[in-house]
């Protein structure tokens, strides 16, 4: 069991567009377990390859209540998206702030199970807005996106304290804290 670490917003690595996977193997396998493990115990809905610095079209969704249903998406295409929706969304690469975003409200994804073989999926509610939201990672997008540039600084300019903060911590001797 792997927990890995999360990048977080305003890291310019989260701007990588994934790559689509050509091969699944027993490695991407792990991957993808240590992705689930890394989602469950934030605790998170969703996580994409990019927010752990893989760069592949890779990711992990679970918005059941009892966390006992386990979605996983191997390049993802969106084929078809209906109505809109506004719901308030988190990040795990920018933890602490919520913001509402508008989406589609239906969508129908297509993609690769951890089997290699193709599933289409049609859904609406916290699923779709989560599908949205990870597939937008992947292509180096963030929630943080959809806001205003006044909002988003004052996200960004928080992170980075938070960010400056921790880093100080850990550099100084036991002996001063
Ligand atoms: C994306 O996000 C999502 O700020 C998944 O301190 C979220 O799992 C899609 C989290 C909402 C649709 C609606 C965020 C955990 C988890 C935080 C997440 C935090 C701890 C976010
Ligand atoms: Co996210």
């Amino acid at each position: 069991m792997a927990i890995l670490d999360i990048l977080c917003f305003p890291d310019k690595r989260l701007r990588t567009k994934a790559t689509d996977i050509q091969t699944i193997d027993d490695d991407l396998r792990l991957m993808i377990t240590d992705m689930f493990d890394t989602m469950y115990a934030a605790p998170g809905i969703g996580l994409a390859a990019s927010q752990v610095n893989f760069h592949k079209r890779l990711m992990v969704i679970d918005v059941s209540e009892e966390k006992n249903q386990p979605l996983c998406f191997i390049n993802p295409v969106i084929t078809h998206k209906e109505g809109v929706e506004v719901m308030q969304e988190g990040c795990l690469s920018v933890p602490g702030f919520y913001e509402n975003v508008e989406r589609a409200e239906s969508i129908t994804v297509k993609a690769l199970d951890k089997q290699g073989d193709t599933f289409e999926l049609t859904t609406d509610g916290l699923l779709a807005v989560c599908i949205q939201h990870e597939i937008d990672h992947l292509d180096g997008k963030l929630f943080v996106d959809y806001l205003s540039p006044l909002k988003r600084n004052r996200i960004r300019s928080k992170l980075e304290r938070q960010e400056k903060e921790s880093a100080n911590l850990k550099s100084r001797p036991a002996s001063t804290l």
